[in-house]
């Protein structure tokens, strides 16, 4: 028997509509299975726990294959005893929400309690991915961009404001300072900035954090001024190492599918041929480079 402490730490990862936090989820549960991989926290025991959930996105994840669409269903289970090197065991709840519980947050003021209720206390973890974030555009770029396509500004029909319209970083802005204040929640917590799909924003040469202060101001800025009492950390994720194949639960237009799996399927062909698949697993954090994605988490639980 190890000696040591046991505790609950819950954490909440949050994210809008595809940015990555079931693949995190899946590739954590592989990752801390996973005895031939260094790590700092490792799975304990089964415990009460249930594992149903997670054993059904870890084996679409081993496959090479993206993950569904997480459905209206409320919360998904996901509770791991984890323990450290010093025989120290945690159990961390981290349930895994639709993206569009979060999306409805910002476009519809909606909450519902379960989710709400994870939200209130423990710390976050925000999942935004790099290679969909909608960036604000400035008028003078496009202008800049029409002089040197020589074409006339169009007199397109006013176009009525919608929420859904706003920049990534103004509606994940509006849900930390929701999360922060009452009746939702609290300030003071720690929070990690977790980029996801790090290996399509890699090219551009930039540490997390940089990619963060160019792409999303705003968010880095609201976090850096500690006026909600963040500490944070940014990291750049790739979960799944590159490409996976399509899923064919998630409905896309035909042609647009089909595109797509030409260069997804070599992707997804040369990560299926790693040895030990957690080895598909990137990490990055300042200059370094690893796949620990429980370091994050050890954080996440001070
Ligand atoms: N290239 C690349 N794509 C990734 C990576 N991780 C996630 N993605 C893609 O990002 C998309 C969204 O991933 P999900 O994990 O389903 O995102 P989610 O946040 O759970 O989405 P919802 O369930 O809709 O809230 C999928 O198309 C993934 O294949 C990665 O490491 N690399
Ligand atoms: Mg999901």
């Amino acid at each position: 028997m190890v000696e040591g402490t046991k505790s609950l730490v819950s954490i909440s990862i949050i994210g809008l509509p595809e940015s990555g936090k079931t693949t995190f989820l899946a590739a954590l549960w592989e990752l801390v299975n996973e005895r031939r991989v260094e790590k700092a926290l490792s799975i304990d025991s089964i415990g009460e726990n249930d594992h149903s959930y997670l054993r059904k996105i870890v084996t679409v994840w081993r496959k090479a294959t993206e993950q569904a669409r997480t459905r209206l269903t409320g919360l998904s289970a996901v509770r791991m005893n984890l323990k450290d090197q010093h025989g120290n065991v945690v159990e961390v709840a981290m349930p895994d929400a639709p993206g569009e519980d979060f999306r409805a947050m910002w476009e519809n003021r909606e909450l519902g309690r379960v989710l709400g209720d994870s939200l209130a206390g423990g710390n976050i973890m925000l999942l935004v991915n790099g290679n969909k974030v909608k960036a604000p555009a400035w008028v003078t770029e496009r202008a800049a961009q029409r002089k040197a396509a020589g074409r006339q500004k169009a007199e397109a029909p006013v176009k009525e404001w919608h929420p859904s319209l706003a920049p990534t970083q103004v509606q994940l802005v509006d849900l930390l300072q929701m999360i922060s204040h009452a009746p939702v929640g609290r300030g003071d917590r720690r929070i990690v900035v977790m980029i996801s799909a790090w290996d399509k924003v890699e090219g551009e040469r930039l540490t997390p954090d940089a990619f963060l202060t160019a792409k999303m101001p705003l968010l880095a800025q609201y976090i850096e001024s500690g006026r909600d009492g963040w500490t944070s950390r940014v990291y750049g994720v790739s979960a799944q190492g590159g490409e996976y194949d399509g899923n064919d639960d998630n409905a896309e237009p035909d042609e647009r599918r089909a595109a797509k799996k030409a260069i997804k399927g070599r992707d997804a062909d040369r990560l299926r041929e790693v040895d030990i698949p957690a080895d598909r697993i990137r990490l990055v954090f300042g200059e370094r480079e690893s796949t620990d994605l429980t370091e994050p988490l050890q954080w996440l639980m001070r």
